[in-house]
């Protein structure tokens, strides 16, 4: 039998495109090619530009649970696991300070969320560049994505251009102009950490009522991406 979904969460039977508004017009210049930097407190800031050398390929699959309570079942993920990422490239080469683990992920589009060090260590966490055997399509965070999959989507940051290691998170700020409540600092699918402040099932019913909304404005943004795309062709 299939293991049950986590409280308050119900299932997709599509993977969506999802998103806070603001960021539905957003894509990526280059969808395929993979470069981001390593900043912060750390020794030495690195660019770093895909594929991964000298880094062993995982795939794992995986539900993904969205904050708002929409879950798609069963998918594939293909990537390196987080923790060999951070042992082989940014421990030894960028040397993040002591202390420094509070870890800031950031989009192309301007988002951005954070994790715990720690969170991020887990097994199964990846940097993913691949999706049910494709390469990452711009829907689902081209060029590569955090995939968290014990962590709410929201944390699961897309089109990474930058990570960033902190001592401290004194200036770290979800999105403008999203409210703060709605950035837990782990945000635990099983602990439902959903937000800051307000119970995980209260906001249940807050989150659920944007689904079709916002389910049905990305879906036209990619839409209207797609046809500029193909003018341009
Ligand atoms: N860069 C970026 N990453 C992002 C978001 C976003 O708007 N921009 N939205 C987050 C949210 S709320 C969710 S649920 C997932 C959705 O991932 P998907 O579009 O692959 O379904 O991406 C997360 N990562
Ligand atoms: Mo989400």
């Amino acid at each position: 039998m299939e293991k049950r979904l986590p409280a308050g969460q119900f299932e997709l039977k599509e993977f969506p495109r999802f998103g806070l508004s603001r960021f539905a017009p957003k894509f990526p210049a280059n969808p395929d090619q993979i470069r981001f930097e390593i900043v912060g407190d750390v020794e030495k800031t690195l660019i770093l530009e895909g594929p991964f050398e000298g880094l062993s390929r995982q795939e794992r699959t995986e539900d993904f649970h969205c904050v708002t309570t929409w879950s798609a079942r069963g998918q594939k993920w293909g990537g390196v696991a987080f923790s060999e990422f951070f042992d082989k490239v940014v421990l030894q080469q960028a040397r993040p300070e002591p202390g420094a683990e509070l870890v800031v992920f950031r989009g192309e589009d301007g988002y951005c969320s954070s994790l715990p060090l720690q969170d991020l260590m887990a097994d199964g966490v990846l940097l993913a560049d691949q999706l049910n055997g494709e390469r990452l399509g711009i829907e689902h965070g081209a060029p590569l994505r955090l995939v968290a999959p014990a962590h709410y989507g929201y944390k699961n940051v897309k089109h990474i251009v930058r990570i960033e290691f902190w001592r401290d998170g004194r200036n770290y700020r979800f999105p403008f102009p999203y409210p703060r409540f709605m950035d837990h600092p782990r945000g635990r699918v099983a602990y439902e950490e959903r937000g800051r402040w307000f119970p995980g099932w209260l906001l249940r019913y807050l989150y659920r009522m944007i689904i079709p909304l916002s389910i049905a404005n990305f879906k036209s943004k990619t839409r209207k991406y797609r046809q500029q795309q193909n003018k341009l062709k």
